[in-house]
């Protein structure tokens, strides 16, 4: 059948429509069936397009979302926070490295990928460019930005595309140690000195709005919801998402004793929390690359990678070394 890819006669283009739209429906059918699609399956263009957008999005907010935490680990109060951070940081990076390995089965190389990250061409998570102010930002990171990362990423370990769910195990395990350190400083924090309860009620002033920002635009313009819902990437809407955050996350700041910064938040007979509208022109000023920290971000990063090229030629050739000692070897 692979003759197909080359055909360039309309009889043989036509014949390659219908064998295409056979399979598109054996696809959906396997979906449908809740079976995992595999790197060798055939997929949709479309599908694998759109899982190499999300995917590669995802590994270059684990990269980015390292810069801001990072920024504290000299600074971290004692040797156990600050152990717990590093720890934390370096998860994120592994989270990075299986995320791009997952894209990588879908045919994109990792440089392609890394390259349109820096070129501003692919986007990163919106959280990663608001600034890390004080430990409290440290706290409230884990416990909001983890916490919402749970929440998007435990569906995705039921993902239809094997390597990204298989990925999405592991991550989740990770995010719930990151999430609990978080939520064990914003305690500390919050049973400590006045000051160091405002300083943890200051963070989650300025966190959570962005915060609920992390889960995308509201259903009605999410412009990719309605395939991947159809896929079985999304199992469930931005919305939906975003309600049972703040669902969950409600107790936990009356639990700290803070406040939550929406006046207007009210609870609905089924006990919902009902937040008020979301800013999405700060949204958009943020995916346009105007955060407040965009540029810083993305300075770090093509600083970084720029840095990081003669590991990357050394490893290169010593590959290439490798390979020419085990052909003269076989030839032996
Ligand atoms: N920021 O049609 P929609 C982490 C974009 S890492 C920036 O709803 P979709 C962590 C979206 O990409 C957190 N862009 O899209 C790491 C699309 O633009 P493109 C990252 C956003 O894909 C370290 C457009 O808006 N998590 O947790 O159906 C330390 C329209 O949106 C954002 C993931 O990546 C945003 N917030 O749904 C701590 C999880 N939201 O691509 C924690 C995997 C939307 O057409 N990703 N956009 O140019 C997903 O689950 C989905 O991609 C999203 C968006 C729910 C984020």
């Amino acid at each position: 059948m692979r003759m197909y890819t080359q055909a360039l006669n309309t009889a043989e283009t036509d014949d390659r429509g219908l064998e295409d739209a056979g399979r598109a429906a054996q696809f959906q059918a396997r979906i449908d069936a809740e079976e995992r699609i595999e790197p060798n399956d055939w997929m949709p263009a479309a599908y694998r397009k759109t899982l190499t957008r999300q995917i590669s999005q995802h590994a270059h907010s684990e990269i980015v979302g390292m810069l801001p935490e990072g920024n504290w680990i000299t600074r971290a109060p004692t040797l156990r926070r600050k152990a717990a951070l590093l720890a934390k940081v370096q998860d994120e990076c592994g989270h990075g490295l299986y995320l791009y390995a997952a894209a990588e089965t879908l045919g994109a190389s990792r440089e392609e990928l890394v390259d349109a990250m820096l070129a501003g061409k692919a986007k990163y998570s919106s959280i990663f460019n608001y600034p890390t102010l004080t430990w409290a930002d440290i706290g409230t990171i884990g416990w909001l930005v983890d916490g919402a990362a749970i929440m998007n990423q435990i569906p995705l370990c039921r993902c239809s595309y094997g390597p990204y769910a298989r990925a999405m195990i592991r991550v989740c395990k990770e995010e719930s140690f990151h999430q609990r350190q978080g939520y064990e400083i914003m305690l500390t924090l919050c049973r400590g000195s006045d000051e160091q309860k405002a300083m943890a009620q200051d963070a989650l002033n300025r966190w959570w709005w962005p915060v609920l920002m992390m889960f995308g635009p509201p259903d009605a313009t999410s412009q990719h919801s309605d395939t991947s819902t159809k896929w079985k990437i999304k199992r469930f809407s931005n919305d939906e998402l975003r309600q049972k955050f703040v669902d969950a996350t409600v107790p936990q700041a009356q639990y700290l004793g803070l406040t939550i910064p929406d006046p207007g938040m009210t609870q609905d007979a089924e006990g919902h929390w009902r937040y008020s509208e979301i800013d999405w022109t700060e949204f958009k000023q943020v995916l346009a690359g105007n955060g407040p920290c965009n540029r810083d971000r993305m300075a770090a990063r093509r600083k970084a990678h720029e840095e990081g090229a003669w590991v990357r030629e050394a490893a290169a050739a010593y590959a290439a070394k490798r390979a020419r000692r085990q052909t003269a070897q076989a030839a032996e």
